[in-house]
């Protein structure tokens, strides 16, 4: 089989704007793409995403998960020991967040949260038209995750421009990425600066990352590091998590119906909105051997773009992926990758939106859309800019 060569560009803005418009056509043109303009292989169906992640061996994540090749190009950023590393450093610094993570504490936390939730939403029931996005995909997020973690209360509002950089610096040097990188600079040094165990609040995960440096798990350079893990990937991705979520409703009021008549499939909706939602689009992995995919030979030292959300709606593994439906099994999606790196906080953003929905079941008949939703164009993540919603008490 040939390698499809294309010229389309996943960062076009029209593209990032409405990206499953455009994945039918890559998925279509081959197993393996080239991507010309970026010089760059790319894969999006759900086989090879899949194969891909699995084989970290082949596909490291030590060379970066960006376009840029760490072997080449300086990082702009110190690189994650998580998410930018390799075994065995990866096995040890997994070993010490899985621990920090661990589910029995986070199940105890879950009651408050519900409770916060149901808060959060009675003030917004009944109110008329708002923007979803600030008052509850931001909200629900900023007040709990900083908590959690140990942060201190001020300057959280850093939180989201510094996530929204980090994210952006996943793609190419382009004009996102640079005025992100030029209006989140304040942003990031208070990120940077939050990470030290000086500036961490007692009881939190961040004190927890700094006891398994005292016990010699790791670091403190490495605590520090690790502690920063947390506060990128954990605040845009439930954030936009949330805000997808939400919009699935809007957009499927059948859904909603079904949902509310049958609260025990809040689980599987959850699910289906992170296989159907593509809050983290794309992730890159650099070949580490030449490798043979369906035909093509991959040679060693190749950036390849994996298309996890083009991924999730595959129609070679989903029925009519497109459809946001409840009722279907979502299980194994790529939503929160696969493999040894899939996602470390997988349970929070779980809990978060299990919290969110509780709450909205519970107060809420209908999630009335009021206007379009728009967008907040980014280099990985499919933001929410605005969400303008209307809900109707039960
Ligand atoms: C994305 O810095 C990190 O370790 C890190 C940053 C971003 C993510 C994960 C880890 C996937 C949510």
């Amino acid at each position: 089989m040939d390698l499809s060569s294309i010229t389309w560009d996943p960062y076009d803005e029209a593209v990032l704007a409405d990206p499953f418009a455009h994945h039918a056509v890559l998925r279509d043109a081959g197993a393996v793409v080239w991507l010309e303009r970026y010089g760059c292989f790319a894969m999006a169906r759900y086989a090879e995403v899949r194969a891909a992640l699995t084989d970290w061996e082949t596909f490291v994540s030590g060379r970066g998960v960006g376009l840029a090749d760490f072997a080449r190009e300086e990082p702009w950023r110190p690189p994650s020991l998580l998410l930018e590393a390799d075994p065995p450093l990866h096995g040890r610094t997994r070993g010490v967040m899985n621990k920090v993570v661990a589910l029995p504490a986070l199940r105890a936390l879950q009651p408050k949260w519900v409770e916060q939730a149901h808060a959060l939403v009675a003030g917004l029931v009944g109110t008329g038209p708002f923007d979803a996005v600030p008052a509850l995909a931001e909200a629900f997020p900023l007040s709990v995750f900083p908590a959690l973690v140990g942060l201190r209360e001020e300057g959280r509002e850093n939180l989201i421009p510094y996530g929204t950089t980090a994210f952006n610096a996943f793609g190419p040097r382009n004009a996102l990425l640079t005025r992100s990188l030029e209006n989140a600079a304040t942003a990031t040094a208070w990120v940077m600066e939050s990470c030290r165990r000086d500036n961490l609040l007692p009881g939190g995960w961040g004190e927890l990352v700094y006891a398994a440096a005292d016990h010699g798990e790791c670091s403190e350079a490495e605590a520090e590091r690790l502690v920063r893990s947390l506060l990128t990937a954990g605040v845009d991705t439930t954030v936009n998590g949330i805000a997808n979520l939400v919009h699935a409703f809007a957009e499927n009021p059948g859904q909603w119906r079904k949902l509310r008549a049958q609260p025990d499939l809040a689980r599987k909706a959850i699910e289906e909105s992170l296989r159907w939602g593509g809050v983290v689009q794309t992730f890159f992995r650099t070949t580490s051997r030449a490798v043979d995919i369906a035909g093509t030979t991959i040679p060693e030292g190749s950036k390849v773009l994996l298309f996890l959300a083009a991924a999730n709606r595959d129609p070679r593994h989903w029925s009519d992926p497109d459809r946001f439906d409840i009722t279907r099994s979502a299980s194994g999606h790529v939503g929160f990758g696969f493999g040894i790196h899939q996602c470390l906080g997988q349970m929070v953003a779980r809990f978060e939106a299990e919290a969110v929905l509780a709450a909205l079941i519970a107060q809420v008949g209908e999630i009335r859309s009021t206007a379009p939703a728009t967008r907040r164009i980014n280099n990985t993540l499919f933001a929410l800019g605005t969400l303008p919603v209307e809900l109707i008490a039960a």
